[in-house]
């Protein structure tokens, strides 16, 4: 696919907005040569100019975070490619790597600070930004902090976050905790917190694992589809080939995707009910005998007990690296027979026996995959652990062909403490709850077994409107955009409303800028920033830099470095000078031990601060040193040692050191919030809105999905899905997005597609290109119908991304006042899987849909 943006690629920039930009600082000229002679041998520097140089950077165009090199000449950004030197993904890459020159270059980038002159906020009503110094903007801001602090009110600062890299520590967490605020936000709950459940509460693992998908032989995939999205695209999509030749894959999503269409098998699961699947085969593997033993462990007597409907006697079986099979089977797993299964989902019980055989032959090589969309539902987590539940069963943990977590790896992510550095305002204040009600009875957002461990991001708009704990008065938000990002939307507009004084750093003015009282103009992550980031796949983890390449096309600063110093020294200058002696004093530069000596410095030094363990007298430990920093920067990534298998074995990290079917981590974290609260599990269970009782709360089982709305007035289910040309919310400016939508299966270029059943849509009467209304009980949008036999009927299939009515003027019809296509989160409902404080984005969406 990437092949086709290339080959027309001359063409297209000869013919897009971003041209024009291009064109308009003077750099047009050079072009064609370039791109002929890059094209083929990529030499080192240009071949007509002598000027050209590749240089490293990383993409953060989705959460794979790629490795990459971008072909620089007279300080332009012309070509990118995949990074050499990774031994993730090499020169792969994916078709959205080439829509960064487009973001880069976008002619609707903000292009210095900006001020509001309109008092009045709202969706209706125009800021009227004007522009302002960079001085103006960190004086009114310093100005509001110390307000804040002085009248005792420092808790109600909150540092909102989106995307990030690993030098934030300073502006997210330090910066807010010596101003006085608990209330650092990330966007976590609305990425893919659920997902982390099963991995956590069974083996130990809060983060994402690698799919040894070279060496597999049975890829069971619930609504991933590692070709357009999920984690390591660029990785995934050059070695799925290889996969489908040498393993079976089976995908499971209510829409044909990339890899459905692609699989052995695809099943078309009711939203919501991959569960009542995944459950079905692991009755049928222990019932067959098939589990895999030298794992798993096995009866004493060598003779298999397991009988549909019987209880089993726990003493009778000697596990081996797992913990809870026998109770999980007496508990629950007993009656998940595939005959009930069938009953619930349709899908045929032969199919589930011989999907459950085919994994039991293939084991250990088996890898289960799970996505968001099958696990960021009101009851998710329990979906979660019964994926990742086959994992261990068929005993890919940390297996050949298995699915293993991120190698270990040194670096200096946490920066010296700031305790030292909290006055007694900010001693006092950031004691407080948090804003998004982590913690409380019904959001115990369990992150890493601590009750209240988690954020709960989308949570933030109703604890800030409530006011439960409180009211929040100054904010600082960057690299987000989560009226656009977060389910029902429209509360962030309420909330935003409220906040008084709030600075938003953003490329371009996008909905969440549009409540902003000031806007601080960010450089664009992957071409003038610098960063960190890091990435796991073909059994390595590898850390990549990003650096600054091009000439500043403007006024615009770094949001994790430049931006937090200069406000740091501002507040110095008025008085507080906590945050800058923090800098100073410990923000050090790893080899000659100095501060840095100004803003632009900053940046650099954090990244030499995060790595040094990587080319400062490193060991071999993880991975070959560097030979030093110039040639870490030259590289542009480091690369750890291949994954030892079977290297947690015996030692996973939770309560027993066993991989968990029954959790006995969830069990410790479920008592302790119970204790918080003075009351018992099964109360908890009943405020969060889960079915289990008793010890079923701690072991996989099936939770009826949560749907909301009348199902006579809204008789379809929404199946939201990743575009292939979707930066999370990001290229929706470039023209490429739209010229090359039908990327996506189904859809349609330059239109926002529902994709419909024609067996539901003769019913309704709607055609192909048919303008229709998609209306939830929470809200409605306008889109294009497009008749497609890849979506399951009764449910409509669309794309996230578009229905922008900020951002630029590709992405809305016309800016600040009307949408481009239909904004999915205004018809999603603000609900929760409340275990992990995960949003739920799937499942529970009853639409109907009419004819315009
Ligand atoms: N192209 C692209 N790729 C991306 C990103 C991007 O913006 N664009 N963003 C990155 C980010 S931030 C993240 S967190 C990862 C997330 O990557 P994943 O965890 O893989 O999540 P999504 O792609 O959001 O998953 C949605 C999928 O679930 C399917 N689905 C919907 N409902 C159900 C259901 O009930 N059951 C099942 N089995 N499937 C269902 C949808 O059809 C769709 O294929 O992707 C990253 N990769
Ligand atoms: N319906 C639905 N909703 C979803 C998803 C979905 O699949 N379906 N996916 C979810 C997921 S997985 C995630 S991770 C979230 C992401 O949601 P957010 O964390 O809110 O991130 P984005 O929507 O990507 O918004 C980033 C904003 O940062 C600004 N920006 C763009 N580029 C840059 C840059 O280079 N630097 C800086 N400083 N700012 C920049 C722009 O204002 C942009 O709008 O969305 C979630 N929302
Ligand atoms: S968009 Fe994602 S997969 Fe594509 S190059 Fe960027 S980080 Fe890699
Ligand atoms: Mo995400």
């Amino acid at each position: 696919m990437s092949e086709k943006i290339d080959t027309r690629r001359r063409t297209l920039l000869k013919t897009t907005a971003a041209t024009t930009a291009l064109a308009t600082v003077g750099c047009s000229s050079s072009m064609t040569p370039v791109i002929e002679g890059i094209e083929h041998e990529l030499p080192k520097s240009d071949k007509i100019t002598g000027t050209g140089k590749w240089v490293a950077t990383t993409c953060q165009g989705c959460t794979s975070w790629c490795a990459k090199q971008t072909y620089i000449i007279e300080g332009r950004a012309v070509k990118v490619r995949g990074n050499l030197n990774s031994h993730v993904h090499g020169e792969s890459s994916c078709p959205r790597q080439h829509l960064s020159l487009q973001q880069v270059y976008d002619p609707d980038r903000v292009r210095s600070p900006l001020m509001r002159t309109n008092p009045k906020k709202g969706k209706e009503h125009d800021p009227m930004f004007k522009p302002i110094s960079w001085d103006e903007a960190f004086d009114l801001l310093a100005d509001k902090i110390i307000a804040l602090r002085n009248a005792g009110e420092a808790h109600q600062y909150a540092l909102l976050r989106g995307r990030y890299s690993h030098i934030n520590e300073f502006i997210y967490k330090h910066l807010t905790n010596m101003i006085g605020s608990p209330n650092n936000i990330s966007h976590s709950s609305i990425c893919a917190e659920a997902h982390k459940m099963g991995p956590y509460y069974q083996d130990g693992n809060w983060g994402y694992n690698q799919y040894d998908i070279e060496n597999t032989k049975f890829i069971l995939s619930f609504g991933a589809d590692p070709i357009a999205s999920n984690r390591q695209v660029s990785y995934y999509s050059k070695t799925w080939g290889s996969a489908l030749d040498n393993a079976k894959v089976v995908v499971v999503d209510p829409r044909l995707s990339i890899s459905a269409s692609k699989a052995h098998k695809c099943i078309p699961i009711e939203p919501a009910q991959d569960s009542v699947l995944a459950l079905a085969i692991a009755h049928v593997a222990l019932v067959e005998g098939i589990w895999h033993k030298p794992f798993v462990g096995d009866f004493k007597s060598g003779s298999n007990l397991f009988k549909a409907g019987q209880t089993v006697d726990p003493t009778l079986f000697e596990e081996k690296h797992t913990y809870g099979l026998v109770e999980w089977w007496n508990l629950t797993l007993k009656d998940y027979t595939p005959e009930w299964a069938e009953s619930i989902s349709q899908i045929p019980a032969q199919t589930i026996v011989q999907i459950a055989k085919d994994m039991g032959q293939a084991a250990p090589a088996v890898q289960v995959w799970t996505s968001r969309g099958a696990v960021m539902h009101t009851r998710g987590t329990y979906t979660s652990l019964a994926c990742h539940a086959l994992n261990g069963l068929f005993g890919g943990i940390d297996s050949k062909g298995g699915v293993f977590p991120a190698n270990k790896i040194a670096l200096n992510k946490k920066f010296p403490d700031s305790k030292p550095y909290l006055d007694d305002i900010a001693a006092k204040s950031i004691k407080q709850p948090k804003i998004d009600q982590r913690g409380t009875l019904a959001v115990p957002a369990l992150k890493k077994g601590k009750p209240g461990g988690g954020v709960v991001t989308s949570n933030t708009a109703n604890g800030m409107l409530s006011g439960d704990p409180y009211k929040i008065k100054v904010m600082l938000a960057y690299f987000n955009n989560f009226n656009f990002s977060s389910p029902e939307g429209q509360r962030w507009n309420d909330a935003l409303s409220e906040v008084e004084f709030m600075a938003h750093v953003t490329t371009n003015i996008s909905e969440f800028s549009w409540f902003a009282d000031i806007i601080l103009p960010a450089n664009h992550h992957m071409f003038e920033k610098w960063g960190v980031l890091d990435s796991i796949g073909n059994s390595v983890h590898q850390v990549s830099v990003q650096q600054p390449s091009i000439d500043r096309l403007w006024n615009t600063k770094d949001d994790e470095s430049e931006i937090p110093y200069l406000l740091a020294k501002k507040l110095a200058e008025k008085g507080f000078d906590k945050p800058w002696r923090y800098i100073n004093e410990q923000l050090l530069d790893p080899e000659t031990k100095q501060p840095a000596s100004n803003e632009l410095d900053f940046g650099k030094l954090l990244v030499r601060y995060v790595t040094s363990p990587l080319w400062l007298n490193a060991s071999d430990k993880y991975g070959p040193p560097m030979a030093g920093w110039d040639d870490f920067i030259d590289k542009g990534v480091w690369n750890s040692h291949p994954y030892k298998l079977g290297s947690r074995w015996g030692n996973f990290k939770t309560e027993t050191k066993q991989f968990e079917f029954y959790s006995k981590t969830l069990e410790k974290a479920l008592t302790k919030h119970a204790k918080n609260h003075h009351v018992s599990v099964d109360d908890v269970m009943q405020a969060c809105d889960y079915d289990a009782r008793g010890q079923i709360a701690f072991v996989p089982h099936y939770e009826m999905p949560y749907r909301f709305g009348d199902a006579k007035q809204y008789p379809f289910l929404l199946v939201d899905q990743k575009s292939r040309l979707n930066k999370e919310g990001r290229s929706a400016n470039t023209p490429w997005y739209y010229e090359f939508k039908d990327l996506d299966p189904g859809d349609i270029a330059q239109e926002d597609s529902a994709k419909i059943n024609p067996v539901d849509a003769e019913q309704l009467g709607i055609k192909t290109g048919d303008q229709i209304m998609v209306t939830s009980p929470v809200g409605q949008l306008t889109c294009t119908a497009v008749l497609w036999e890849g979506v399951r009927p009764g449910t409509i299939a669309k794309c996230f991304g578009q229905g922008h009515w900020a951002y630029g003027r590709n992405a809305s019809k016309i800016f600040g006042k009307a949408a481009r296509g239909g904004a999915n989160n205004d018809i999603i409902a603000d609900r929760y899987d409340r275990l992990s404080g995960a949003s739920a984005f799937y499942g529970h969406i009853r639409i109907q849909i009419a004819k315009v």
